[in-house]
């Protein structure tokens, strides 16, 4: 049976047998009740990293976003984000399902907001208008190819956000790739935020989880939103050691998955029938267009070994992680040139 190379997502690493071990090795206790030491190293780990107060392991970055947002906002309350924010697009209608709050969208450029149009949206509570409570950014922006905010524009954001009592959540799923790939630290771009999330089950190789941090009020208050969606877990220990080796193994290699995803895109530029804007591969991800409808891509990469996710008619992503080494990167390469070659 030939080896799959999944570009699917660096959701679908499996976790390594060191991880495996600090699994099996972690002291646990009941995490609602309080008392598991392994989730309270992690919460603590976290927080002193991003350099803020408190931290609150939750499931995953939906429940993450969801809870932020929450916290941040009452019912009735208007929200900016981005128009192809994750939270906009793929977290099933939460922000106006749970949070009750009104979703405003602003466009961005490659990822990066115009800070003067989130600045002019920004709406005062009157008789008529909702009150703007909260901005949310996302770095690396997933449907912008995994580009990286400048951490400029956050610092202009979060500026006029602080002056105008609006609050900033940052979606930094994949902070760490933004990190790697601009050398400015997960916590400067946290220091530009009121909260900030960032995912162990993406690009650090854990199974399952993702850490929001802000000040301890705002995290106590957060821990009670969890438990509100169900998201209090017990020996989640056993998780929490994931995420501890995640962020002493995992961090620091990223920047092989920016080479990889960079190869990639390289060979997809050189293809007749297929486009891709390389500016914007900046760092684990691809996207790119095809002149023939992307599921028949899809299907003949598969059967090549090659899998990829289809998120357009005519756009496909492809994501490099952890368990996708050079070798694999240049078995996708082979089969991307074949199907270009055979796909019509
Ligand atoms: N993104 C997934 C899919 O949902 C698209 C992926 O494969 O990229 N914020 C950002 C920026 C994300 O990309 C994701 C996941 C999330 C939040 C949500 O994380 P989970 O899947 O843990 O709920």
């Amino acid at each position: 049976m030939q080896a799959i190379v999944d570009l699917r997502s660096d959701t679908v690493t499996r976790p390594s047998p060191g991880m495996r071990e600090a699994m099996a090795n972690a002291v646990v206790g009941d995490d609602v009740l309080g008392d598991d030491p392994t989730v309270q190293e992690l919460e603590s780990r976290s927080a002193n990293l991003l350099g803020k107060e408190a931290a609150l392991f939750v499931p995953s970055g939906t429940m993450s976003n969801t809870v932020a947002i929450t916290v941040h906002t009452r019912p009735g309350d208007e929200v900016l984000m981005d128009a192809d924010a994750h939270s906009m697009l793929y977290e099933a209608g939460a922000p106006a399902a749970i949070a009750g709050v009104l979703v405003r969208q602003f466009h961005s450029s490659c990822g990066v907001p115009n800070v003067d149009e989130v600045a002019r949206s920004i709406h005062h509570e009157s008789l008529h208008t909702p009150r703007t409570a909260l901005v949310v950014l996302e770095n690396t922006h997933n449907v912008a190819g995994g580009a990286v905010i400048p951490l400029e524009v956050h610092e202009r954001l979060y500026g006029i956000c602080s002056s105008e009592g609006v609050r900033v959540h940052l979606d930094g799923a994949r902070l760490f790739n933004a990190e790697a790939a601009s050398g400015v630290s997960a916590s400067r771009y946290a220091a530009c935020a009121d909260t900030v999330t960032f995912c162990l089950s993406k690009g650090l190789g854990c199974p399952v989880g993702s850490v929001l941090c802000g000040d301890r009020l705002t995290i106590d208050r957060a821990r009670r939103v969890r438990k509100m969606l169900g998201g209090g877990m017990r020996q989640s220990g056993v998780l929490a050691a994931a995420g501890l080796y995640a962020l002493d193994h995992n961090r620091r290699r990223l920047a092989d998955d920016h080479r990889r995803a960079r190869r990639l895109a390289e060979t997809l530029s050189e293809l007749p029938n297929a486009e891709v804007d390389l500016a914007s591969v900046q760092t684990n991800m691809v996207y790119f267009s095809t002149s023939a409808p992307a599921d028949r891509w899809v299907t003949a990469l598969a059967q090549r070994g090659v899998l990829c996710l289809a998120l357009g008619v005519h756009r496909i992503r492809l994501v490099t992680h952890l368990d996708v080494d050079d070798e694999d990167v240049e078995r996708a390469v082979r089969a991307l040139k074949d199907v270009s070659a055979s796909v019509v």
